[in-house]
């Protein structure tokens, strides 16, 4: 029997902005960059914003380990090898003598990227190994002292240049190489003398120096390695001027400033610095607001560098939708491939780039320059992007689970429609639209046209009206809360769907809550039914007006094996609204995955 106890409802928790350098960053004089106006920033950060997708390489010393090393197999991520088994860089540097990539072919890692939709290529300079991956003059730890006496970097830009795609690079603050970093890690066994970072950062601005002036103009550079605590934010506005003032138009992540709380990269509370947020492995559950630059940067397996054991490959349909996912909420998709010690991009990482290519073929116009959609909550068949131009706003609707009927509701939309049309059919044949009180009805084929996420255009008149659709008690007295419904209150958990799932999901942290708002026509008793998967025990509370139910849901094995739970019973007093939340106990939470809550009227015995 679960007690009913009274309980505070925690505040919602608040979502990060991520503003612009110029808000946050007090007006320097010397650095005009700073003093960024609007107009300026919007200017420079346009070709990401419309580019939506691009391309992560990670390519290093560490990619002809390929996460081997003395027979063993590193269970981190590729490029943390060092790292993970402590290799002691005098012995790392026999690496050196084996790197020699001589089936690396920039044009081929070029049409792989562009032929996939890919706008834009981000390449590590220089991992946390410290091995530059070009000829710099700073340091012998280069791939000049390899028996590759080539520049990849160089005959990047090149091809790239030829193919109309932004090089971008990545490049490690952490330095695990040189003796000037500190911390100095217990493996970097070459030098004595006690470290100075100050050497350090300028041996780090040279070879930007190197970087940013000698292969062209360059889109943006992506920070990383920015969380030990010899680096600040003092350090890092220091050196995003610094690299402004190398190349004033490159955009810079926000990870050249020290802290981005954690993977969700938000950074509430901090003084941001950079121009744009970096989730990593995750995306967003609300996205961050308009004007608000982001980009979720994944792998397609578990690795950044290259693993030979990892063929732990996510499915075309979860990369596609993640890339919808993403679009959706106003942010760009940064997708990773992790090529070989031979310079080959791996055959699986191929095969998920050509489908995705075909799919962005017919629906690139759909993802390319939109913004995020309207809907104030997510959509119960999938997503949507928008445009919104100098005319009526274009909805790109992606329906990832096609209607049986042919009939797909717009909740809330009360718009006209203008056209309304599917994106793979080149002769715009219109589709039927009926407004009706829930929303726009459009009537489709009965067949999808994509099997993974299908686009419909939908051209409405005026400025878009949406009304928030009200949860509302079935005729038999049920209540049904969908997980798609739910307002989310925090930047991790989200709602997640295909793939069998439909679910809130990702919810690892304790703060962060969900409810429901719906409309009670009969009131009463209810039973509080749900299905759960969790491979713990996760106690939370569901709490109605002054009603609190304790709960705490048993282990299922996995997020995927999900268990009908029954929660407790609630009294509605009086018709009306009411409002459901689900608060996890701070001290016995556990993530769990939770499906639609039902409210089953309780008949009286
Ligand atoms: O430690 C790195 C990791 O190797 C990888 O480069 C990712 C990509 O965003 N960044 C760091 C982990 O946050």
């Amino acid at each position: 029997m679960k007690n009913i106890l009274l309980l505070s409802l925690a505040l919602s928790a608040s979502f990060p902005v991520f503003a612009r350098a110029a808000e946050t960053n007090s007006a320097d004089s010397t650095n005009p960059y700073m003093q960024e106006t609007k107009a300026q920033h919007d200017a420079r950060m346009k070709w990401m914003r419309d580019a939506r997708f691009g391309m992560f390489i990670h390519w290093g010393l560490y990619s002809q380990a390929a996460g081997e090393w003395n027979g063993r197999t590193t269970d981190g991520a590729g490029e943390w090898m060092m790292n993970d088994f402590q290799i002691p860089l005098s012995q790392y540097a026999k690496l050196v003598p084996q790197f020699n990539p001589v089936k690396f072919d920039a044009r081929e890692w070029v049409r792989i990227a562009k032929d996939a939709g890919m706008k834009y290529i981000v390449i590590t300079t220089k991992h946390h190994e410290g091995f530059a991956m070009y000829p710099t003059a700073l340091t012998d730890w280069s791939i000049k002292s390899t028996p590759f006496h080539r520049d990849p970097l160089k005959e990047l830009s090149v091809a790239c240049k030829e193919a109309g795609i932004t090089l971008c690079f990545y490049h490690s603050i952490m330095d695990w190489h040189n003796p000037e970093y500190a911390p100095r890690k217990p493996w970097n066994d070459i030098d004595k003398n006690p470290p100075d970072f100050d050497h350090y950062v300028a041996f780090m601005k040279g070879q930007l120096k190197e970087l940013l002036t000698n292969y062209g103009p360059i889109g943006l550079l992506w920070f990383d390695g920015h969380w030990e605590n010899t680096w600040n934010y003092d350090r890092g506005v220091d050196l995003y001027k610094y690299v402004r003032s190398l190349q004033p138009n490159i955009i810079v992540n926000n990870r050249v400033g020290q802290d981005r709380a954690g993977q969700s990269s938000s950074t509430e509370g901090q003084a941001r610095i950079g121009d744009y947020g970096t989730p990593e492995q995750t995306i967003p559950a609300n996205g961050f607001g308009p004007g608000v630059d982001w980009e979720t940067c994944m792998t397609m397996n578990n690795t950044w560098g290259y693993k030979k054991s990892d063929n732990n490959w996510k499915s075309t349909t979860t990369l596609i939708h993640d890339l919808v996912d993403i679009a959706s909420k106003g942010g760009n998709y940064l997708l990773n491939v992790g090529p070989t010690g031979e310079g080959l991009i791996p055959d699986a990482s191929i095969d998920h780039l050509k489908a995705i290519g075909q799919w962005m073929h017919v629906n690139g116009p759909a993802i390319y320059a939109t913004v995020a959609g309207p809907f104030p909550r997510q959509l119960p068949w999938g997503r949507c992007t928008q445009k919104q131009g100098s005319s009526d706003p274009t909805l790109y609707l992606h329906v990832f689970d096609w209607p049986a009927d042919g009939q797909l509701l717009v909740p809330g939309l009360k718009n006209s429609s203008r056209k309304a049309y599917l994106l793979a059919d080149s002769n715009h044949h219109a589709l039927a639209t009926k407004a009706t009180p829930e929303g726009l009805l459009i009537s489709v084929p009965t067949t999808a046209p994509d099997a993974i996420s299908s686009t419909i255009v939908l051209q409405v008149r005026g400025a878009l009206h949406i009304e928030p659709t009200v949860l509302s008690q079935k005729p038999d007295g049920s209540i049904q809360l969908p997980a798609v419904e739910a307002r989310l209150h925090g930047t991790t958990l989200q709602y997640e769907n295909g793939d069998g799932h439909d679910n809130i999901g990702y919810w690892f942290k304790s703060g962060e809550w969900l409810d429901w708002e719906f409309q009670v026509r009969t009131p009463g008793k209810f039973e509080v039914l749900t299905d759960i998967a969790s491979p713990a025990t996760p106690s939370f509370d569901i709490t109605l007006g002054n009603q609190t139910i304790h709960c705490t849901a048993p282990a299922t094995g996995d997020y995927g094996n999900f268990k009908p739970v029954t929660l407790g019973i609630v009294d509605i007093p009086a018709p009306g609204k009411a409002t459901l939340s689900v608060h996890p106990v701070k001290d016995g939470w556990q993530p769990m995955n939770l499906k639609t809550i039902r409210l089953k009227p309780v008949t009286a015995q």
